[in-house]
């Protein structure tokens, strides 16, 4: 068995067989670099990865700045006239949120990454930091098996250090994904992440894992791989922007669902069906009209319309064949 096929259960990049992998042809010298950065600090840098950010975070702002400011609705659940800090799933309504989430080459970069064909189900746009405290993600969506999600944080324009930038502590994606009852509370669907925060923080502090932050230009990209303790920088500058967007990746051939609302001794598991943000269908969807057009012959005909076609030529040969001997016999009678 090969590095790729042992443990198909774990992502490529935090597999146990990483190096064996790395030193294969698997990746080409651009994705080993980046497969090993995620592989030993959980996070991986992709300079310009963006080309045409200038133009893309124009329109984004023009589709978003009247919603930030409460000017305009969302639609969700965003009143007219209240201000917000984030935007969550802007996909649904701006073209190049959603152009950004599903940009090909990423999504193909993620899936080599990953060895499982990745898809983005989440966008989340900031006009100004977060200021959030570190926490993992995995605690709100995970997968089974487990660290098939990770995000990507794109700067849309320069963010400098008084910018609340986002900040993150290498390492720390390889800590165990700790659960609810570990850190003492019962999971329940009212919980939130802030029953975790001491506990990450006293794991950064007892691992002496060391904050980075992220000094970025517009356009770079920031891969984070599922559990990476992660959060934002505190803005010193009142008023300062940070436009960013940052998009959550699953990868097919999982179950998904949200840790820290799932009792599994309480047999109840808070499932998720995410949509795939390029087809606009949930996974499930999209994974049946998957498997049916891998059913068809590479006609477009499945093969339960061939066999439906078959079964009406069938019956038209049966009617033609009852009426032949009288046809016969007619036509042998009139020679
Ligand atoms: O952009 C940031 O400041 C952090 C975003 C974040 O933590 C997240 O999306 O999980």
């Amino acid at each position: 068995m090969t590095a790729q096929t042992i443990l198909s259960g774990v992502p490529l990049i935090e597999s146990p067989f990483f190096k064996e992998l790395a030193s294969s042809n698997y990746f080409d010298e651009h994705e080993a670099q980046i497969a090993a950065e995620l592989n030993v600090y959980g996070f991986a840098v992709l300079p310009g990865f963006f080309s045409d950010i200038a133009q893309q975070a124009q329109q984004l702002r023009q589709d978003l700045e009247p919603i930030f400011n409460g000017e305009q609705s969302s639609g969700r659940s965003h009143p007219l006239g209240t201000p917000v800090d984030r935007l969550q799933d802007a996909f649904k309504f701006s073209h190049t949120v959603k152009q950004i989430a599903c940009e090909p080459q990423l999504i193909a970069l993620l899936s080599k990454l990953y060895g499982r064909q990745a898809f983005a189900f989440q966008t989340l746009n900031f006009k100004q930091g977060s200021q959030q405290a570190a926490h993992s993600d995995s605690v709100h969506f995970h997968s089974a098996p487990e660290r098939f999600m990770c995000g990507v944080w794109v700067a849309l324009e320069d963010v400098e250090l008084d910018a609340g930038p986002l900040c993150y502590y290498p390492g720390s994606h390889t800590l165990p994904v700790y659960d609810c009852r570990q850190i003492g509370f019962t999971p329940s669907d009212t919980i939130n992440q802030t029953v975790y925060e001491p506990t990450w923080n006293k794991l950064i502090e007892a691992h002496g894992l060391h904050k980075k932050v992220f000094v970025a230009r517009a356009g770079d990209a920031l891969i984070w791989a599922a559990n990476l303790l992660h959060g934002g920088e505190p803005i010193m500058r009142p008023g300062a922007t940070r436009w960013s967007q940052v998009t959550h990746y699953y990868f097919e051939g999982c179950e998904y669902y949200t840790p820290m609302q799932s009792d599994l001794f309480a047999a109840k598991i808070a499932k998720r069906d995410p949509v795939n943000i390029a087809t606009g269908l949930p996974i499930s969807k999209g994974l049946e009209a998957k498997q049916a057009a891998a059913q068809t012959d590479g006609t477009g005909v499945s093969r339960g319309g061939l066999r439906g076609f078959g079964n009406r030529l069938i019956k038209v040969f049966n009617l033609i064949a009852k009426d032949l001997p009288v046809k016969v016999s007619k036509y042998l009678s009139r020679s």
